[in-house]
């Protein structure tokens, strides 16, 4: 999907704080944050929303989910943190690449 920003945060041709970055996923610093720690949790597949999740993608989405917490604990996020999945217009959802935020560090609420 080459017009899809996050994709390009992927490939590195746009530049991002990288914060994590396995075989299936990346992570990196939201750029506009909205918490003292504000990270994206990426599939480097390409998927619109979780609307657009199919079947074949429960592993990735699993594996997701359960990289949340690596990442958190990376990030320092002893005391907790929030995670937030927007979908499509109506829930909020502004970049159409599937993310999962990951805020914390501070008072909530966040977001
Ligand atoms: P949303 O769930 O689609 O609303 O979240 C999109 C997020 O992507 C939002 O928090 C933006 O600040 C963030 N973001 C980014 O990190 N880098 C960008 O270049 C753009 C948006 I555009």
């Amino acid at each position: 999907m080459n017009d899809c920003l996050f994709c390009k945060i992927i490939d590195g041709d746009i530049p991002s704080k990288k914060v994590y970055e396995d075989d299936l996923l990346f992570a990196f610093h939201d750029i506009s944050p909205k918490a003292p720690t504000h990270v994206l949790l990426i599939p480097k597949k390409h998927i619109d929303s979780l609307n657009q999740a199919q079947e074949d993608d429960k592993d990735l989405m699993a594996h997701a989910l359960l990289t949340i917490p690596k990442v958190a604990k990376q990030l320092g996020l002893d005391e907790g943190y929030r995670t937030i999945l927007n979908t499509e217009k109506g829930g909020g959802q502004e970049v159409f690449h599937i993310h999962f935020h990951i805020l914390g560090g501070g008072s909530m609420p966040f977001a």
